[in-house]
């Protein structure tokens, strides 16, 4: 495994709208990017901090993960994303040591990046993501 930083922590929230002015106005930190993930049936909004962004997670439709989430755990952090150089290699590794990937090949996620989940069941209740440029 070849992990640098935290890429970013997801956070769950019921309205972009309404969250983004505590980061702005209260953290005094600026969202500089708006994406909608349809595949994940999610909309971000991102902000930096140092190289780790926060990433605001606003379900787009009752069935997204966000939106399960939000329902059994309210608002909150959702998942916690590690920089991985070699991503493939990563999980083919976490793989034989029997983690459970929710994505046995990477994808595309917001920004761009190749990205992959780990199931919470396997890694002590945190929802792990991994990406790669
Ligand atoms: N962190 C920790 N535990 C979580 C969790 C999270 N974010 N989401 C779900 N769980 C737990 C649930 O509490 C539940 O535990 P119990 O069985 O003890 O109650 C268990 O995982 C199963 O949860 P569920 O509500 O039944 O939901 P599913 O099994 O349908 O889905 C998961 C859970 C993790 C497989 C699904 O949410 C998933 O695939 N997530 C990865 C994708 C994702 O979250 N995308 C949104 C982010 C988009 C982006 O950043 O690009």
């Amino acid at each position: 495994m070849n992990l640098s930083h935290i890429e970013h922590i997801g956070i769950a929230v019921k309205s972009l709208q309404d969250a983004i002015p505590f980061y702005e106005n209260v953290l005094g930190l600026k969202c500089y990017n708006i994406e909608e993930v349809v595949e994940q049936k999610v909309k971000t909004a991102f902000f930096m901090l140092g190289q780790t962004k926060i990433e605001l997670l606003e379900p787009t439709s009752p069935e997204s993960p966000v939106a399960k989430f939000i329902e059994k755990r309210g608002e909150g952090v959702h998942h916690v994303a590690f920089a991985a150089q070699g991503l493939q290699a990563s999980l083919d590794e976490l793989a034989g040591k029997g983690v459970q990937l929710l994505d046995k090949n990477p994808r595309k996620g917001a920004e761009g990046l190749n990205i992959a989940f780990l199931h919470p069941k396997s890694t002590l209740g945190v929802l792990m993501e991994l990406c790669e440029k």
